[in-house]
């Protein structure tokens, strides 16, 4: 069998708030598992001082870079800068991942092996294989319900369209198109599978070990159920009885 074609720069872009005990570890954890990656830490200007550590952090490694960004806007928003900033610069693959340690960054090696015959790689939690380490019952609970409620509502294949340990093709993202994504919280990233989905991309899921995180603390909130549910609802609905139009 000939070797794969090579999947070309990869850039991990990791959004930050408030991460200043993750940010130096999980920076050390891509560049010893990833060495071939770049990794773009995206900021909303922390009030811990993460952003200023991430530049520390860059001064010492020219792979490694920041973007400043000047208040906290949700992950969504913070991702679409980042891969507006990756897209510009030439980069054939843009991988997501969180600061706090629980999409370990080796396992990355699979996201990117999977990425050969896809479009999208989603490190999925609920498929076979897939694991959470140390969630609270209440949390796991409105993971699988939401996904299920997202499954059904939305017609799609996935088991974690939460998950957000994910490899993108450029190709991929030029093809969804950056500009009409709107979602703020964390259902971008149920958004951006849908769109995924949409444009007939191939999306695959590869299971991961979700380990929670245990420095800092999580910034999941109502507010960022609320537009989850309303937006996948809405969706749905629209879907449903209207054309073929997305909002
Ligand atoms: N830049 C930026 N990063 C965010 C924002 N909200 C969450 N994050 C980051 O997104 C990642 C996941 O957030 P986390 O609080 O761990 O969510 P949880 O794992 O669902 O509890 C972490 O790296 C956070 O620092 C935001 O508004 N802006
Ligand atoms: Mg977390």
């Amino acid at each position: 069998m000939s070797a794969p074609e090579p999947l070309g720069r990869v850039v991990v872009v990791i959004p930050t708030y408030n991460e200043r005990l993750n940010l130096p570890l999980i920076v050390r954890r891509v560049r010893a598992a990833t060495p071939e990656a770049d990794v773009l830490v995206v900021d909303d200007n922390s009030p811990d001082g993460t952003g200023e550590l991430a530049d520390s952090l860059a001064s010492e490694d020219e792979r490694v870079h920041v973007l400043h960004r000047t208040a906290k806007d949700g992950l969504g928003a913070a991702y679409l800068a980042g891969f507006r900033w990756s897209l510009d610069r030439g980069y054939d693959v843009i991988v997501e991942m969180d600061a706090d340690g629980s999409h370990r960054p080796e396992e990355l090696s699979r996201l990117l092996d999977a990425l050969h015959d896809a479009d999208l790689s989603i490190g999925s939690r609920w498929v076979r294989g897939g694991e959470v380490r140390n969630w609270p019952l209440s949390r796991e609970v409105l993971s699988r319900g939401g996904n299920t409620y997202a499954r059904l509502m939305l017609g799609i294949h996935l088991h974690d369209a939460t998950a957000g340990y994910r490899a993108f093709r450029r190709t991929a993202l030029e093809k969804i198109g950056l500009d009409t994504v709107d979602s703020h919280g964390y259902c971008f990233q149920i958004d951006m599978a849908l769109r995924a989905i949409r444009a007939g991309l191939h999306v695959v899921e590869v299971p991961i070990t979700f380990v929670e995180r245990e420095l800092g603390v999580s910034k999941m909130n109502g507010n960022i159920v609320a537009e989850a549910m309303w937006r996948v609802t809405r969706w749905g609905v629209r879907d449903r009885i209207g054309p073929k139009g997305r909002p």
